[in-house]
């Protein structure tokens, strides 16, 4: 995917058609998820960046953290855009056309060694996208080489936390299909996660902690 960290934002084609994570997750909401949400978050991060130059320069995560020191309402609209726009590429790029796949090799490993089994994570990521009260997400994170599993709320983007997997569990990810039933688009999401994107960033996250 080319890279596109600094302002002007652009929103960059999905790395598959709208139509690749059928039957799990519809087309229609991944073109308004993709077309429509998140290119809301881009032009409103590009609208607040035009009223403070110096954060022309900024990538997303220092933008982020830069954001902390600005005065309300920049700071809002620049932590919440800004997440939004790292959250929502974060989820795009891990998902791909089913495959059924599983982690393998060293993530397979750290999962085992982290949560018991695979089964297990997968029961336990799931608990922990149910428990998200209103808009947010889950997400499977590195701790050196063992893993956990966080929550955010609204568009948070964890810094401090090196990233592996993230669900994305506003309404708008899943109200289409499976109306207010988050479980079943949870279970539909196990079927499209590319797991060989996840163990790539892991084994960023071994390479850099
Ligand atoms: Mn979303």
């Amino acid at each position: 995917m080319p890279v596109n960290n600094t302002y002007p934002f652009v929103n960059l084609p999905l790395p598959y058609k709208y139509d690749a994570l059928e039957p799990y997750i519809d087309e229609k909401t991944m073109e308004l998820h993709h077309d429509k949400h998140l290119q809301a978050y881009i032009d409103n991060l590009n609208a607040a960046i035009e009223k403070e130059p110096r954060l022309k320069q900024m990538p997303l995560k220092q933008l982020v953290a830069y954001a902390a020191t600005l005065p309300e309402p920049l700071r809002s609209q620049i932590l919440n855009n800004a997440g939004g726009v790292f959250n929502h590429r974060f989820f795009f790029e891990q998902l791909e056309s089913a495959q059924n796949s599983e982690p393998t090799g060293e993530l397979m490993q750290a999962i085992d060694r982290s949560f018991g089994s695979f089964e297990k994570f997968k029961a336990d990521f799931r608990a922990a996208a149910m428990s998200v009260f209103g808009s947010g997400y889950a997400w499977l994170v590195a701790d050196g080489k063992n893993l956990k599993i966080i929550t955010t709320e609204n568009q948070d983007i964890p810094l401090k936390d090196c990233l592996l997997l993230n669900a994305d569990v506003w309404e708008h990810a899943y109200y289409l299909k499976h109306y207010n039933v988050r479980a079943d688009y949870l279970d539909d999401l196990y079927n499209v996660i590319d797991w060989k994107t996840v163990e790539q960033r892991y084994q960023k996250c071994l390479r850099t902690q």
